[in-house]
C-alpha cells in the first residue's frame, strides 16, 4: 500500500483577533492536528486552549451539507433562484431599503468584500450591518473622530517594548491569550515593565498586572478625562506635539477639569490614592500603550471612553513611537478585514466614507456601479428594529447568530420568525438562528475556505483550505456571487476565485489614492493566483509606490523587525492632517432600580467561543467551564439568599436565565457577570442576550451589553442532578440543565423544580430501552443513581441528591470509557459514594493535558510553588500556556492558606 506523505498546511486561527498563524497536517489516514506556525509574526509558534484544539472541531457532526428551502433538501440552482428572485422582487416592489444583510467578522476579507459590493454599489441601500456594530464600532468612530480614519496606529511589538500596559475593560488572559502571555513573557525578562488592569472584576488578566482598578461600571470616561486634567496640572504634557499635530487641546482639557479628583474619585468608584498612584504612574511612563476591548466599547458611552483613552495619547505625544499608542485590540478574527472593505452600514470600501460624495463618485466609478447606496444604512439594532416593524422584508444573515448575541435576543427572533423571507448562510444545520431560516445556505467552514484576515495589528494573512468541502457546501464569496449574478449583476461578479477578489480590493484601495486615505494595499491590485496561494503574511499599508507621494512617507517604519506605525510625526487623515482632541464630559448613569438593583456584566470565558458552535464539538473546551453561572460577590450572595453551586435565577425587565451560582470577592458588589456563550442548544435557559437592553452608544450604535439592570434570586430546587451518557440527549425535561461534550459522550448539570419518578426520567435520558438498568434509591435522604449498562459499556449514569451533586465528574465521565466486564463492577457505579475510592481531578484547568484543579491544589501541597514545577510535575500549562495565570492563582491561594 501506498502511503501519501502527511501535507501540512500553513493558515490562520479562525478564532480572535490575534490572528495566531496554524500548521494544519491531515495525516495518511486522514488525521487532523494543528500546531503554532513559528514563523507567523503574531504567535511566533504559540496557540492558546482554542487554538490548539482545533483539530477537535472541525467533524461533521451536525453540519449542513445541503442547501434547504423550507426545511425540504433542494439543489444549489433552485435555492440561489429563489434568493436571487426574491431579494430583486422585494427591491422592484418596496425599494432597496426594503432589503438588507446581516454578516459578521467571521466571514473572510473575500466574502466580506462581495457581500457590501453587491448591497452598497448593485442593490443601492446601505442595509448591511455586522456583529462587529457589537464589538469594535465604538473603537471605529472613535479612531474616526480623532484621527480622520479607523487606524490603529501600533504593532504588536508595542506591547512588549513598552514600559507600562494599561489594559483596560479587557481580559486578555482569556480572550486573546497568545498576546497575554507576549506580554508576561516580556515583564519576565524586564521586570520593571508594569501592567495596570481597568476591570470591575479581578479577572485572570489581573495575575500578571502590578495594579488592579476594579472600576465602577462605565467609570472609564471619568477615569481618562480626569488623567487628562491630572496631566495638565502635573505639566506631563508634550506641547510640542500637542502644538504641531493637533488640533482643540484647549477645549478638550476644559471640559476635563470640569470634574475634580473627589468627583472621579466618585464615578469610578476608586480612591483617591488610587488614582493618584495611576495618574502619576502614566505621567511617569513614556512608554506606554492602553489596550482596549469590550468593557470600552460595549458601552452607551463607548465612544466617549475611546477618545477619553486617545485624548491622554495625544497629549502625551505618545502615539506612534516604537511601545507607546491607543490599541484597540480586535475580537474577531477578521473584524479588521470587515471594517477595510466598509462593511458596516455607515462605512463604503477601503476605509472610504459613505456621506462624502467624493467618495461615493470614486467608489462607484471604480465598481462600474448602478446604484451606489447614498446614504448610511440601518445599524444592528436599528436594523432588527426594522425586521421587527416590516420595512425590512427580506434578510440574509451570515456567519452569525443573532437570536443569541444580539441585544434584546427574544425581539430579535420573534423579528426574524415574523420576516416574511429569511436566508442564512452558515456551517451547521442547526443553530438558534439557523432554524427559523426559509432558506438554508451550506457555508465552508474553517480548513476547508481560502481567503485572508486581518488581525489587530492590521496584518494580513492567508487562512488556507486544507479539507475538501463535505457535502454541497460553498464558500461564502461563491454563493454572495451566484446570487449576485443571477439579480443581475453577472459582469461585476464574474470572479471565480478568492485571489480576484483580493485583487480587486487591494486595487480599490489604491485607487486615486494620493496618501489621502489610511487604507492602500495597492501593492497587491490585482495579484495573480501564485503570488495569492503563496502570500506571506503582511502589514498595511503596502501602497503600490515605493515613496509615498508629498506629504513625507507616513508611516514610519522602526527599525527593529520593521513594525508599521502610523502618527508619529502626524499626518492624520482629517482634512488638516492634524488629530482632534474631543472634548468630553463624563456623564453618570444609574441603570439600577428597586427591582433591579445589581449591575449585570456579561462576557466571555477562556475555552469557549461566542455561541458554541465550534468549541462546544471539543471534549477538552467543554470541560473547563461545563455550565452556564454567574459570578456574585459574597456580600450580595448572603443579602440574597443565595449559596455555592445554587441555580441562581437571573433576571432583567426583558427576561430571564437559569445559572449556576459562582460566589467570588473577585466580582465588584453591585454587579454580577454572566457569560454570553449558553444557547438553547446546550441550556435549558441561558441564553443571556435575552436580557440585555437593545440600548446603544449614540455616536457608534454599538449595545451598552455590559451594563444592564438585573435581579437575581434562588431557584427553589427540590433534586439536582448530573448524568453522563453516550449520545446527546434529544430532549431534557428538567427545569434546569446544561449539557457539554466529554470525552466519550456527553455530560449534563440537573436541577428540578419537583422531584420525579427517577428511573423513568434516567430511561428518557438515555433514550435506550433495551440496556440493563441497574440503580441505587435512598428515598429517605433523595439520593438516587441509576445506570444503562449496553453489555460491558455504560450507555449513562444519572446522580441525583436533594443539594448539589458531589459525585466526582472526572470520574462519572471516564466510566464511559471504560469496560465494566462484570456485574460487580457495573454495580460500583451506582453503589456507595460513586468514585470516593479515587480522587477528583477537579474543573479541568489545563485543557491540553486534562490536569484538573485538585490535581495542582495537591502537587502545591506537596512543595511544587512555581508554574514551572507544576509544570514538571503534571505537565499542567506547558504546552498552550492559557491556564499558566489559573495555575498561579492556585499557587497563591496555597500559599495563604499555609500562612493560615
Ligand atoms: N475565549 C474567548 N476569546 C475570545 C472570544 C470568545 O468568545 N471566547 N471572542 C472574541 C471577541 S469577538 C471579542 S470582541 C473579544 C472580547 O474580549 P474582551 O473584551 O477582553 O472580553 P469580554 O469578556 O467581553 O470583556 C472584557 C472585560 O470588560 C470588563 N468590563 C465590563 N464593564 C466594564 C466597564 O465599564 N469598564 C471596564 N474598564 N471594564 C468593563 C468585563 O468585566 C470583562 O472582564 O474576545 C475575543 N476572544
Ligand atoms: N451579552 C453579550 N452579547 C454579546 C457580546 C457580549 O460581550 N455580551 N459580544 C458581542 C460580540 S463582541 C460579538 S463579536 C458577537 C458574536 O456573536 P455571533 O457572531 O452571533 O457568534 P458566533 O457563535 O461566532 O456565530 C457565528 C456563526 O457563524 C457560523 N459560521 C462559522 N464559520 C462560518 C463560515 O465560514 N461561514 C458561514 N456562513 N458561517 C459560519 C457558526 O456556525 C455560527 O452560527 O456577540 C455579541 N453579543
Ligand atoms: S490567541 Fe488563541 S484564539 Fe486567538 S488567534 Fe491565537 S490561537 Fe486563535
Ligand atoms: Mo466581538
Amino acid at each position: 500500500m501506498e502511503i501519501e506523505a502527511a501535507r501540512e498546511v500553513r493558515t490562520t486561527c479562525p478564532y480572535c483577533g490575534v490572528g495566531c498563524g496554524v500548521l494544519a497536517k491531515v495525516a495518511a489516514d486522514g488525521q487532523v492536528s494543528v500546531r503554532g506556525d513559528p514563523d507567523h509574526p503574531a504567535n511566533f509558534g504559540r496557540l492558546c486552549s482554542k487554538g490548539s484544539a482545533l483539530a477537535e472541531t472541525i467533524d461533521l457532526d451536525g453540519r449542513l451539507l445541503h442547501p434547504e428551502i423550507h426545511g425540504r433538501r433542494t439543489g444549489w440552482n433552485e435555492a440561489l433562484d429563489l434568493v436571487a428572485s426574491t431579494f430583486s422582487q422585494t427591491i422592484a416592489e418596496h425599494g432597496p431599503d426594503a432589503v438588507a444583510f446581516y454578516v459578521s467578522g467571521q466571514l473572510l476579507t473575500e466574502d466580506y468584500y462581495l457581500a457590501n459590493k453587491l448591497m452598497k454599489g448593485f442593490v443601492g441601500s446601505a442595509n448591511i450591518d455586522t456583529n462587529s456594530r457589537l464589538c469594535m464600532a465604538s473603537s471605529v468612530a472613535g479612531h474616526r473622530r480623532a484621527f480622520g480614519s479607523d487606524t490603529v496606529p501600533g504593532s504588536y511589538e508595542d506591547l512588549e517594548l513598552a514600559d507600562l500596559v494599561v489594559l483596560v475593560g479587557s481580559n486578555l488572559a482569556w480572550c486573546h491569550p497568545v498576546l497575554y502571555q507576549r506580554i508576561a513573557a516580556a515583564r519576565e525578562k524586564r521586570p520593571e515593565m508594569k501592567i495596570v488592569l481597568v476591570d470591575p472584576r479581578r479577572t485572570m488578566t489581573s495575575d500578571i498586572a502590578y495594579m488592579h482598578l476594579a472600576i465602577a461600571p462605565d467609570g472609564d470616561v471619568a477615569l481618562f478625562t480626569g488623567l487628562l486634567a491630572w496631566l495638565g496640572q502635573h505639566n506631563a504634557l508634550d506641547r510640542a506635539y500637542i502644538t504641531a499635530h493637533t488640533t482643540g487641546f484647549g477645549q478638550a482639557l476644559f471640559a476635563a477639569s470640569a470634574l475634580d479628583l473627589a468627583a472621579v474619585a466618585a464615578a469610578t468608584g476608586l480612591s483617591e490614592d488610587e488614582l493618584g498612584r495611576f495618574y502619576g504612574l502614566f505621567a511617569a511612563t513614556a512608554k506606554t500603550v492602553t489596550v482596549y476591548s469590550q468593557g470600552v466599547n460595549q458601552s452607551s458611552s463607548g465612544t466617549d471612553k475611546v477618545n477619553a483613552i486617545v485624548n491622554c495619547h495625544l497629549a502625551t505625544g505618545r502615539i506612534g513611537k516604537p511601545g507607546t499608542g491607543p490599541f484597540s485590540v480586535t475580537g474577531q478574527p477578521n473584524a479588521m478585514g470587515g471594517r477595510e472593505v466598509g462593511g458596516m452600514a455607515n462605512m463604503l470600501a477601503a476605509h472610504m466614507e459613505i456621506e462624502n460624495a467624493e467618495h461615493r463618485d470614486r467608489v462607484r466609478r471604480f465598481w462600474s456601479a448602478p446604484d451606489i447606496a447614498q446614504k448610511p444604512g440601518l445599524k444592528a439594532v436599528e436594523m432588527f428594529q426594522g425586521v421587527a416593524d416590516g420595512r425590512i422584508k427580506a434578510l440574509w444573515i451570515m456567519a452569525t447568530n443573532p437570536v443569541d448575541s444580539m441585544p434584546d435576543a427574544d425581539a430579535v427572533e420573534a423579528a426574524i420568525k415574523a420576516c416574511p423571507f429569511v436566508v442564512v448562510s452558515d456551517v451547521l444545520a442547526s443553530t438558534d438562528t439557523v432554524r427559523h431560516a426559509h432558506v438554508r445556505l451550506p457555508a465552508t467552514a474553517w480548513g476547508e475556505k481560502d481567503g485572508t484576515v486581518t488581525n489587530s495589528e492590521r496584518r494580513i494573512s492567508r487562512q488556507r483550505s486544507f479539507l475538501a468541502a463535505p457535502g454541497e457546501a460553498r464558500p461564502d464569496w461563491w454563493i454572495i456571487a451566484e446570487v449576485a449574478r443571477r439579480m443581475g449583476f453577472a459582469e461585476a461578479f464574474a470572479h471565480e476565485t478568492p485571489a480576484q477578489i483580493f485583487g480587486e480590493h487591494a486595487a480599490l484601495s489604491g485607487f486615486e489614492n494620493d496618501g489621502g486615505r489610511d487604507f492602500d494595499i495597492g501593492a497587491y491590485a490585482g495579484v495573480d493566483a501564485v503570488s495569492y496561494a503563496s502570500l506571506e503574511p503582511f502589514q498595511w499599508p503596502a501602497p503600490e509606490r515605493a515613496v509615498q507621494a508629498e506629504p513625507p512617507p507616513e508611516p514610519v517604519a522602526s527599525t527593529e523587525r520593521h513594525p508599521i506605525r502610523f502618527f508619529a510625526s502626524g499626518h492624520f487623515y482629517t482634512a488638516d492632517r492634524k488629530a482632534r482632541f474631543i472634548a468630553i464630559r463624563p456623564i453618570t448613569e444609574t441603570r439600577t432600580t428597586p427591582d433591579f438593583p445589581l449591575v449585570l456584566n456579561t462576557g466571555r470565558i477562556r475555552d469557549h467561543w461566542h455561541t458554541m458552535t465550534r468549541t462546544g464539538k471539543s471534549p477538552r473546551l467543554s470541560q473547563h467551564i461545563a455550565e452556564p453561572f454567574v459570578e456574585i460577590h459574597p456580600a450580595d450572595a448572603q443579602h440574597h439568599g443565595i449559596g455555592d453551586a445554587d441555580i441562581v435565577r437571573v433576571s432583567s425587565p426583558r427576561g430571564d436565565v437559569l445559572v449556576r451560582a459562582l460566589i467570588t470577592p473577585r466580582q465588584r458588589q453591585g454587579g454580577v457577570f454572566a457569560p454570553m456563550h449558553w444557547t438553547d442548544q446546550f441550556a435549558a435557559k441561558g441564553r443571556l442576550d435575552a436580557l440585555t437592553a437593545p440600548l446603544v452608544d449614540p455616536v457608534s450604535g454599538q449595545p451598552a451589553l455590559k451594563h444592564v439592570a438585573a435581579h437575581i434570586e434562588r431557584f427553589a430546587a427540590k433534586a439536582f442532578g448530573f448524568a453522563v451518557m453516550r449520545q446527546k440527549p434529544e430532549r431534557v425535561d428538567a427545569s434546569y440543565w446544561a449539557v457539554a461534550r466529554c470525552r466519550g459522550g456527553w455530560r449534563v448539570e440537573l436541577a428540578f423544580a419537583d422531584a420525579t419518578d427517577w428511573t423513568a426520567f434516567a430511561g428518557s435520558l438515555f433514550e435506550a430501552p433495551s440496556a440493563e438498568m441497574l440503580a441505587y434509591h435512598d428515598r429517605d435522604a433523595g439520593q438516587h443513581r441509576i445506570a444503562a449498562f449496553d453489555g460491558e459499556h455504560l450507555v449513562g449514569a444519572l446522580f441525583v441528591a436533594p443539594g448539589p451533586v458531589a459525585v466526582s465528574r472526572g470520574w462519572a465521565v471516564e466510566q464511559l470509557e471504560e469496560v465494566h466486564a462484570s456485574q460487580r463492577e457495573r454495580f460500583r457505579i451506582v453503589a456507595g459514594r460513586a468514585g470516593g475510592e479515587r480522587p477528583d481531578a477537579g474543573a479541568t484547568v489545563c485543557s491540553c493535558f486534562s490536569v484538573g484543579a485538585n490535581q495542582i491544589v495537591a502537587a502545591v501541597a506537596a512543595g511544587c510553588t512555581t508554574v514551572e514545577a507544576i509544570g514538571d510535575a503534571l505537565k499542567a500549562g506547558t504546552n498552550c500556556g492559557s491556564c499558566r495565570s489559573e495555575i498561579r492563582a492556585l499557587i497563591q491561594a496555597g500559599r495563604v492558606q499555609a500562612a493560615e
